[in-house]
């Protein structure tokens, strides 16, 4: 009986998303099952029982009338479950230790460049000025996290670790050591008023869409010794309202902000964020997504799943994420 094919739809277009990198390493990770890399006119759409996609085109996905699972290359699925003629079968996300640490480690640096006064140090280098200023302790800062799901959780508990005050924000409530946990609409407003740096690592929902706005940064509190409170986005770009982040931070509503993620990718040339002196912008690679990593575990999955197993991570289509 044949194995079926595994198809990987990705939209290419940046070093770490170059289809042929994850080809060979699917190939790897697969072992005898044949791996397709889309366009393949050799593939017989019937002999494809899985797919591997980051970003495919509409449509492309209900070429296959066989698809038991559609393994979404990242962990946020809000591009791919746009496509109204989605096959109906399980979509499973990445949540693994690689990806989450990646995002950790990107959160606890802004965090920390923020806290730090690496912007103002800069300056400092660049015009050979020995200006120390006063450096106040973490646990004078009160991060808060928007999103305590498998990224905002872990980032929560580092930045813990390294003595800042840290609270989150759920959509369903939550009880976490050592972390102040608000939840829903309700916790949303006390969760901002406690908040000196505000970090987003929700996923991109019709509940969340720009959730990141003038109103919510006006309740951030400013009497922590960073003065003006600093965003930190690594969710997605549609969370957030950028002309209101352009005005916060020129009117000090907002005393910085970190983008990693944008309404439009890549940032367009004529966006003033790039050139912001108070913005951090980096090219939505904040938690990287690794080939190998990743292949191996939807080959684990599949693996699992024919062996008469339960699928992991499975995105509930109801909630969006
Ligand atoms: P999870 O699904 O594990 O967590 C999502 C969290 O958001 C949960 O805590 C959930 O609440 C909360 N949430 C969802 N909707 C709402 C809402 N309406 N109000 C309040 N809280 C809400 O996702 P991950 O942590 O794995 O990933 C989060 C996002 O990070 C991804 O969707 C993706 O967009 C982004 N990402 C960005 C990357 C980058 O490189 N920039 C890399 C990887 C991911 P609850 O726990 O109650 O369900
Ligand atoms: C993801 C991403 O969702 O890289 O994994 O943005």
């Amino acid at each position: 009986m044949s194995k079926g094919a595994l198809a990987l739809l990705v939209r290419g277009g940046t070093e770490n998303w170059s289809p042929e990198r994850w080809k060979s390493r699917f190939l790897d990770a697969c072992g005898s099952r044949r791996v397709a890399l889309l366009p393949d006119d050799t593939i017989d759409p019937n002999e494809v029982y899985y797919a591997a996609v980051w970003k495919p085109a509409e449509g492309a996905l209900s070429a296959f009338p066989n698809l038991r699972v559609i393994f979404n290359l990242g962990a946020g699925v809000d591009a791919l479950i746009a496509d109204p003629s989605l096959p109906r079968v399980p979509i499973v996300r990445v949540a693994i230790e690689d990806l989450t640490s990646r995002m950790t480690e990107y959160v606890v640096f802004q965090v920390l460049l923020h806290h730090r006064q690496q912007l103002y140090l800069w300056t400092c280098q660049r015009e050979k000025k020995w200006a120390p200023k006063f450096q106040w302790a973490a646990d004078t800062i009160h991060v808060g996290i928007m999103g305590l799901g498998v990224l905002g959780l872990d980032a929560a508990q580092a930045l813990k670790r390294l003595g800042f005050r840290v609270s989150g924000w759920s959509a369903s409530p939550k009880d976490i050591a050592g972390i102040d946990c608000f939840s829903g609409e309700n916790g949303f407003e006390p969760f901002l008023k406690q908040t000196n740096i505000l970090v987003c690592l929700l996923p991109l929902t019709a509940h969340t869409r720009h959730v990141l706005n003038r109103k919510a940064f006006s309740m951030l509190d400013r009497t922590s010794p960073l003065g003006a409170p600093v965003l930190i986005n690594a969710g997605r770009g549609g969370l957030q309202v950028e002309a209101d982040i352009q005005d916060c931070l020129n009117d000090g509503t907002l005393g910085a902000a970190t983008l990693d993620v944008f309404e439009t990718e890549p940032l367009p040339q004529e966006s003033v964020l790039w050139s912001h002196p108070n913005v951090v912008v980096t090219p939505h690679n904040a938690a990287d997504t690794d080939p190998v990593a990743i292949s191996k575990y939807v080959a684990l999955q599949i693996e699992r799943l024919e062996a008469g197993g339960a699928l992991e991570n499975i995105v509930d289509l109801g909630r969006g994420y």
